[in-house]
């Protein structure tokens, strides 16, 4: 019975022309020249079912892992409770890895789940955060480990690993094997890791916040230079970047460079200007497969704004002397990278856009789309489908009467190459394996998978695959 199935506390329902029309008018708003919105190039942000802050990419075996905060719908201030983890491939089909972290990881912390960054060390990932001690009602950073990208993180410490009052940790490891935790609002700190990544020699070192390293603010006798929040630090050519969140408010993001870990720092001016409806926003860079990517977030979604945020991603390219371009806020984002391959088992929860759906810890592991009602979809982008597919396999369950998976190319309304039946199977979680004959699925394409059936709650779907082959019949 879908009464017996509440609405989940992150419900942000979107369809996709409300989301398009609400983000494209943000957006417009602030960025006229550098929007040129299509509907398939819509991938910005890159999470449509929960809001979600404070971007903080890695990249390890060939994916991205994108670590991030989670702002609760209906939000008025930073109510942050868990983070998530999200992976990519390709940059815009991203899959939800769910929550292997939140405060409740952490037994000394109370609130305020903020802005923190993973690092991979020997094996291990270390995920630094800032929380509020409850014993002490100050803001601290811990950290938790775990052997895998996407967790589940364990409290490496039990105990704050450095506690002054201020927040959003960066860290970052150098050549010579030495990492640095960086962090501070409203002042700006280093200390140096061991090796363990859990204890640190040396104390907290406060980095002088002079003009000349970081910029000037005005109309606020108190904090003289642009530097605000939210420190992102790595070496590019020898040359170490700190990209931050400047000013306030509204915050834009700034950089400055220095020869060394430990400065001096020289201010080199703005990354992205203030654009996007939040009145934070928060750096993330990485390099992958041969290009740079600046992950941010905005209040872009229906619903959002400077507690309801929304991590997204551009590509761009350094200069020839290595300064950082401006970069304005897209709906398109970035381009993909490669396509997607149908013939192997793609995770449900690996989508570029969603509308209407959910996603949730399914029973047999890993996550599940789920809270579909008629007319929802997810769309997959650049999926390759070579010279034909002849079925198409899914794990599905329901709890009610099912419905109809509808296989459409190019739009939510596009040509259906597919339909599959799902049953009930007895309940949300009791899953079973559905196959339905394809016809006229070649090429790359972008894929929906479109969802139809009676009111209500549908079906649950776990992951999907097609077999190739040109026999299959389209249906009609
Ligand atoms: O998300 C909570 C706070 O907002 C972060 O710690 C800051 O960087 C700002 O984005």
């Amino acid at each position: 019975m879908k009464t017996a199935r509440p609405l989940p506390a992150t419900r942000t329902r979107l369809t996709r022309a409300v989301a398009w029309t609400v983000g494209l008018l943000l957006v417009l708003a602030v960025v006229p020249a550098a929007v040129q919105p299509t509907e398939a190039r819509a991938d910005n942000p890159i999470v449509q079912h929960v809001y979600t802050a404070d971007p903080a990419p890695l990249v390890h075996n060939g994916r991205v892992y994108l670590y991030t905060g989670h702002d609760e719908d209906g939000s008025t201030y930073f109510t942050m409770k868990d983070w998530r983890v999200w992976s990519s491939a390709d940059m815009v089909n991203w899959t939800d890895h769910g929550s292997p972290l939140s405060l409740a990881t952490f037994s000394w912390a109370s609130a305020d789940a903020w802005a923190g960054q993973a690092v991979q060390r020997n094996g291990r990932f270390y995920w630094y955060v800032p929380v509020k001690n409850r014993a002490t009602g100050r803001m601290a950073i811990g950290v938790a480990v775990s052997d895998s990208p996407t967790g589940p993180f364990r409290d490496a410490l039990g105990r704050p690993l450095v506690e002054n009052g201020e927040i959003d940790p960066t860290v970052f490891i150098d050549d010579d094997g030495q990492a640095y935790l960086y962090w501070g609002n409203p002042n700006l700190w280093y200390v140096r890791l061991n090796a363990d990544m859990t204890s640190y020699s040396g104390g907290p070192t406060r980095i002088p916040l002079t003009t000349a390293g970081f910029g000037t603010r005005t109309g606020d006798p108190n904090r003289p230079t642009l530097y605000e929040e939210g420190p992102w630090v790595y070496k590019r050519n020898g040359l170490y970047y700190m990209v931050f969140a400047a000013k306030c408010c509204s915050e834009f993001i700034a950089y400055s460079t220095a020869p060394g870990p430990t400065g001096p720092w020289t201010y080199r001016g703005t990354v992205m200007p203030t654009q996007g409806s939040s009145f934070t926003n928060h750096p993330g860079i990485v390099d992958f497969k041969g290009n740079s990517y600046f992950f941010y977030h905005n209040g872009g979604l229906p619903g959002g704004g400077g507690y309801t945020r929304s991590v997204a991603v551009e590509r761009f390219s350094y200069n020839a002397d290595g300064t950082i371009p401006v970069i304005s806020m897209t709906n398109s984002g970035a381009p993909q990278v490669g396509t997607l391959n149908p013939y192997v088992r793609q995770e449900a929860e690996t989508l570029a856009w969603g509308s209407g759906i959910e996603t949730e810890p399914a029973a047999e592991g890993g996550m599940n789309v789920g809270w579909i009602e008629n007319g929802d979809y997810v769309k997959v982008k650049g999926v390759a489908f070579g010279p034909g597919a002849s079925t198409f396999t899914a794990r599905v369950a329901s709890g009610s009467g099912g419905g109809t998976v509808e296989l459409r190319l190019g739009s939510p309304n596009g040509t259906v190459v597919g339909r599959c039946g799902v049953p009930n199977t007895g309940g949300w979680q009791a899953w079973t394996t559905v196959t339905c004959p394809v016809g006229g699925a070649a090429g790359t394409q972008d894929l929906y998978l479109r969802f139809t059936g009676g009111s209500g709650y549908l079906l649950n779907m776990n992951w999907w695959q097609f077999t190739s082959g040109t026999t299959g019949t389209a249906p009609r």
